[in-house]
């Protein structure tokens, strides 16, 4: 994938994502503007202004459609996914292209969009990306802070829905966080994009004994935060449900399946069962996006057949009680 700088896209690797031992990192998001319903904000929480561009195969972007679908903003905020394509620039609508909301602009690359927003911007070009379509401006590009923005911007304007951030179980919430992302977001990454063995052989040893460490967690609790669902879960949540199907084979994330793991998998199908959630696990669209010739690990572009799985077998989370 290629790069925006000074507002022209490059092909070339100059906004690199692995360090000096060739692990894979991910850089900082750029635009990182807040929604907020106070008046006289800069973006005010309006249904029909902000659109959310996302990509299927990737997991920041699901925590976004995840949360919007949990906080009931579809009819809010619209939703378009991108996708790759070889030699590509970057995440594309294919050839129609897309009109830009609140303009009248045709584009195929998202990029286009970051640089009507900002013409001289130096950035990569990630989904998720949150557009306004008032001021044409991108708001925000960072999963974290779009789902916060979701969980509370639109409160009073979407229907009632519960707090996935509540106030006292914030400290809990911000260190399970942390141990997720570095543990099991960052590290399947690690494991799938790094390019020395000593960066994969750390990445896949963290890996696991986070798992194992969740694992546990999760033999006590019905939630990784106690009996309340939070943002924490639906963050963990995004890399479980790739797993098997994506992970495990086309990651190197080969110690152990997620299915060997009795409580991690039970929760994953207990999550996955969650009214509307279904409806934005595509997974058959993640393999695609992941193994096809325009997808980070798909050289030869031949989607794997397996594993079959099926996420609506009964699970056994209701032994737990639950806050919500
Ligand atoms: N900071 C971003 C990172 C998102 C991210 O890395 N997205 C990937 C797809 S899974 C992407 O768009 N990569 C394109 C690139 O880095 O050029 C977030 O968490 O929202």
């Amino acid at each position: 994938m290629g790069q925006l700088v000074d507002g022209k896209w490059r092909t070339e690797n100059i906004l690199f994502n692995h360090d000096d031992k060739g692990l894979y990192f991910k850089r900082d998001s750029v635009f990182r503007n807040h929604i907020s319903s106070e008046a006289g904000a800069e973006f005010p929480a309006e249904g029909g202004r902000y659109h959310l561009y996302c990509a299927v195969a990737c997991p920041w972007a699901h925590r976004t459609t995840l949360m919007r679908t949990l906080k009931k903003l579809e009819p809010l905020v619209t939703l378009t996914n991108t996708f790759q394509e070889v030699d590509g620039h970057g995440w594309s609508f294919g050839e129609q292209g897309h009109i830009v909301p609140g303009t009248d602009q045709r584009v195929r690359w998202l990029h286009e969009l970051y640089t009507i927003a900002d013409p001289a911007c130096t950035t990569r070009v990630t989904v998720p990306t949150l557009w306004d379509a008032r001021t044409r401006r991108v708001v925000n590009n960072e999963s974290s802070e779009i789902i916060r923005i979701f969980n509370t911007a639109f409160v009073g304007v979407a229907e009632p829905t519960p707090d996935y951030y509540p106030e006292p179980l914030r400290p809990d919430i911000d260190a399970t966080n942390a141990l997720v992302l570095k543990g099991v977001n960052n590290a399947v990454n690690g494991c799938g994009y790094s390019i020395s063995q000593e960066a994969y052989d750390g990445s896949v040893k963290l890996l696991f004994e986070t798992l194992d460490g969740l694992e546990q967690r999760l033999s006590r609790q019905r939630y990784l935060c106690g009996d309340t669902e939070t943002e924490a879960d639906w963050r963990l949540f995004p890399s479980l449900v790739r797993f098997d199907p994506c992970y495990y084979v086309g990651y190197k994330c080969n110690l152990r399946r997620l299915d060997e793991y009795h409580n991690l998998s039970n929760y994953q199908r207990a999550l996955y069962q969650t009214p509307g959630i279904a409806d934005v696990c595509d997974i058959a669209g993640m393999k695609r996006g992941v193994f096809s010739k325009a997808g980070p690990v798909g050289a030869n572009g031949i989607i794997p057949a397996g594993p079959s799985i099926d996420y609506w077998r009964p699970h056994d989370r209701d032994r737990f009680a639950t806050g919500i």
